[in-house]
């Protein structure tokens, strides 16, 4: 992999701070042996843990309102990798991505791949798009896709997803995510039983399509943008369709995606138990689908729900192999450095909830210690872990302090110089 920023200069930015990690590390050993908790295991399992970038997520995003585009936006899919080789590079806990198809495409596959591995990437879950016409379509979507009432419209819509089953199958991507938003603006515009068995019917020609070893991952979402019903809008209507699809569906849970102050972690401990949770896209969220950086809003919610990934893995439950991507949409800051923060919230949370004491907390449950069991989770929370991610970017050859090496480096005043500057305009996520 050829580094995207001069490796001796990351190397003498961690210099500077390298004395500092060692001793904060130690320190945090020493608190966690009193825990009877070994830094060692823990350290090893953050290093192995990853969460996927979204290709979309590199260029400056917008709303319905506008965009503002800051400097060096990508132009094409070879300058997005270019970008999440750099989050890679620094933050160390981002080794795929995770494209969207029309956005992404390009005319070889095979190169796209060999420069994703240049970059020390490989791909996710693929993403389809039935919610925007593209250039040249036949039909429209205005009405819907998967679940349109017209026949050819359906036909289209699956006839894509087949086209980006295979052009996973060229990048070795081994998923596919289906988020639609069909959905209507009126009562009585549709007829919600009829609606769900088109979905059904679409989704079973795109399953059977699918190659031995991929999943196909099902994405709910309460609304957005239909705003009265939307087809797949909870993970009710998901695991039904999940269910009725077959063992390669699962249920993606993208946490901006429910009403507010819904209980996510329940969600997802339900999902766990039925064996359907495809995994996530991570991101955070005030109000509605707000796309905001993930951990930066309601990070204990972020928390709590690694409490139930880490409770699984923990007790082994069968068939828990969940899919991690951050989809997020940065519009005041600059994409790279809020993905790498992003990721580094994400990967907080999964070492604080590692450090649950799990027999403590069944026994707490167990003797219905209300407050014994809430503190526990608090406990494992209220852990400044710091010293440990820093640790896990500096073994992997990453930087101490991402953000900083990353604006010391001129980066984006480079690319900048390189890719020709973008207008402001209409909105669109974009
Ligand atoms: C829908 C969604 C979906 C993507 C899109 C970019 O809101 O979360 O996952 O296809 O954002
Ligand atoms: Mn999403």
């Amino acid at each position: 992999m050829s580094p995207l920023i001069d490796a001796a200069f990351v190397a003498a930015q961690n210099d500077k701070l390298a004395r500092h990690v060692h001793h904060d590390y130690e320190h945090l050993g020493d608190q966690l042996a009193r825990r009877d908790i070994d830094i060692e295991t823990v350290r090893r399992q953050v290093a192995a843990f990853g969460v996927a970038i979204p290709s979309w997520g590199v260029g400056t995003g917008g709303t319905r309102f506008a965009r503002f585009p800051g400097p060096g936006e990508p132009r094409h899919v070879f300058d997005k990798l270019q970008d999440c080789g750099v989050i890679q590079q620094l933050a160390r806990a981002t080794p795929t991505v995770s494209l969207h198809i029309p956005w992404d495409t390009c005319s070889d596959y095979a190169e796209l791949r060999q420069a994703a591995a240049d970059c020390g990437l490989r791909f996710d879950a693929m993403n389809s798009n039935t919610f925007s016409d593209a250039k040249g379509a036949a039909r429209s979507y205005k009405f819907g896709s998967l679940t349109h009432t017209d026949p050819a419209v359906r036909a289209q819509a699956v006839e894509h997803n087949l086209q980006v089953i295979e052009i996973g199958r060229q990048l070795g991507s081994q998923a596919l995510t289906v988020w639609i938003g069909d959905g209507t603006n009126f009562p009585g515009q549709q007829h919600f039983r009829r609606a769900f068995e088109r979905y059904l019917e679409s989704a079973r020609r795109i399953y059977a399509a699918l190659p031995g070893d991929w999943r196909m991952f099902l994405e709910h979402k309460l609304c957005e943008p239909a705003f009265y019903a939307t087809v797949i809008q909870d993970w009710g209507s998901s695991h039904l369709a999940a269910s009725a699809l077959g063992p390669k569906a699962q249920c993606l849970v993208d946490l901006g995606h429910h009403a507010p102050n819904v209980n996510i972690e329940m969600i997802v401990a339900r999902l766990i138990a039925a064996g359907k949770l495809a995994g996530f896209h991570f991101n955070d969220s005030k109000y509605g689908d707000d796309d905001l950086d993930a951990g930066s809003v309601a990070p204990y919610r972020l928390f709590l729900v690694f409490n139930e990934l880490v409770a699984a893995a923990h007790e082994r439950v069968a068939g828990f192999d969940p899919a991690y991507m951050l989809d997020q949409s940065h519009n005041v800051t600059d994409p790279i450095e809020s993905l790498m923060v992003s990721a580094g919230a994400v990967q907080r949370c999964h070492a604080q909830a590692l450090l649950v004491d799990r027999a403590a907390l069944d026994a707490a449950q167990e003797a219905n210690d209300a407050l014994g069991a809430t503190q526990l989770l608090k406990r494992a929370f209220e852990t400044d872990v710091t010293p440990l991610l820093q640790r896990v970017r500096l073994d992997a050859g990453g930087a101490i302090d991402p953000v900083g090496a990353y604006r010391a480096s001129g980066y984006r005043a480079r690319v900048a110089a390189q890719r020709p500057a973008v207008m402001g305009g209409a909105g669109g996520i974009v």
